[in-house]
């Protein structure tokens, strides 16, 4: 073997920004044909930032999914916001997710303040204009990327929809031209970074999402108490619901326990499809009061 002409390789960093809802998370999943990051119907799903590395050949894409960006109102949101601005001024390149279909000539696409945080990083910007399958006529999206071409910020825009294999094919073909020649980060097997504990309680924190209304995804969050996996027969987890008020507490529940039984059920059919092995899942809930505005809680909670 001759490794003195090994080709050169190619690896960075991609932050994926936007606003709550954009398809960041849907657009992370495609690109590694993978679900990695949790996506749900409702805004501010992602809390944390999650890695997606994307290795072909001798390019290496790391693409890390972060929380959409909002005007914080309580200790959590800042601690989402942290994530953001952290990888932002840090990547070798921003990708922008839009959703063209709410654009509108009469409202500002982002807040300035989203602007200003984007002209703080000198790297290459790229805007993807998400949703195109939902405009029923594509001329749609020209004012927007009139718009957007005026601002003077990205370097390409390209509409796409995020569910499309092919249009995220083409998204990447222009995301590798502003890759800089780099040793890889990561083996080229590794597609993210997280345990699986963390996986784990992304998936229960899903399905409470998708089963529970108003603010009680927002006021929840889940932690994992034990995690044992065993040689024979079924893994054993215990996961805690944490609410912020004891009035939540039945809501969580459920009628006769209804709600809860559906939470642990239908998450504990995400875990097995992401574990690939048969689990056990007791969940319990708990009340932290106020824990989205404990800075010491958060932290407790990985944040
Ligand atoms: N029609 C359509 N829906 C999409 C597309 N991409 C994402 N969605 C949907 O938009 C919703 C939000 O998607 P996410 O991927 O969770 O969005 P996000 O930007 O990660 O949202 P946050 O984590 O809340 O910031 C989900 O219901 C997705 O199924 C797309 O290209 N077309
Ligand atoms: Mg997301």
């Amino acid at each position: 073997m001759n490794n003195t002409h090994s080709k050169d390789t190619f690896a960075g960093f991609v932050a994926i920004i936007g606003k709550p809802n954009a398809g960041k998370s849907t657009f992370m999943n495609t690109v590694l044909g993978e679900k990695l990051s949790i996506v749900t119907p409702k805004p501010q799903t992602t809390r944390k930032r999650v890695l997606g590395i994307y290795t072909k050949d001798n390019l290496q894409i790391v693409f890390v999914d972060t929380p959409g960006f909002i005007k914080p109102r309580y200790a959590l949101h800042e601690a989402m916001m942290e994530y953001v601005s952290e990888e932002v001024l840090s990547a070798d390149v921003l990708l922008v997710l839009f959703d063209v279909s709410e654009y509108s000539a009469h409202k500002e696409p982002f807040h300035s303040t989203f602007f200003e945080l984007l002209d703080k990083s000198p790297a290459p910007k790229i805007l993807l204009l998400n949703k195109i399958d939902l405009l029923k006529d594509k001329k749609a999206m020209l004012p927007a990327i009139d718009f957007f071409a005026k601002t003077n910020t990205f370097s390409e825009i390209l509409p796409i929809s995020a569910f499309e294999p092919d249009d995220v094919a083409k998204a990447i073909q222009v995301i590798a031209k502003y890759i800089p020649k780099s040793p890889f980060y990561y083996d080229e097997d590794v597609l993210s970074t997280q345990n699986e504990r963390f996986f784990v309680s992304e998936l229960i924190r899903e399905q409470i999402f998708l089963l529970c209304e108003e603010e009680i995804p927002y006021s929840t969050e889940v932690s994992i108490v034990e995690f044992k996996e065993r040689e024979k027969g079924k893994w054993y987890i215990n996961a805690e619901i944490i609410v912020e008020r004891p009035t939540q507490k039945p809501i969580i529940i459920g009628k006769d326990g209804q709600r809860i039984k559906q939470i642990g059920e239908h998450s504990r059919i995400a875990i097995e499809n992401h574990l690939r092995r048969s689990v056990y899942l007791d969940l319990y809930v708990k009340v932290r009061p106020k824990w989205r505005q404990n800075p010491r809680q958060l932290k407790s909670f990985g944040y």
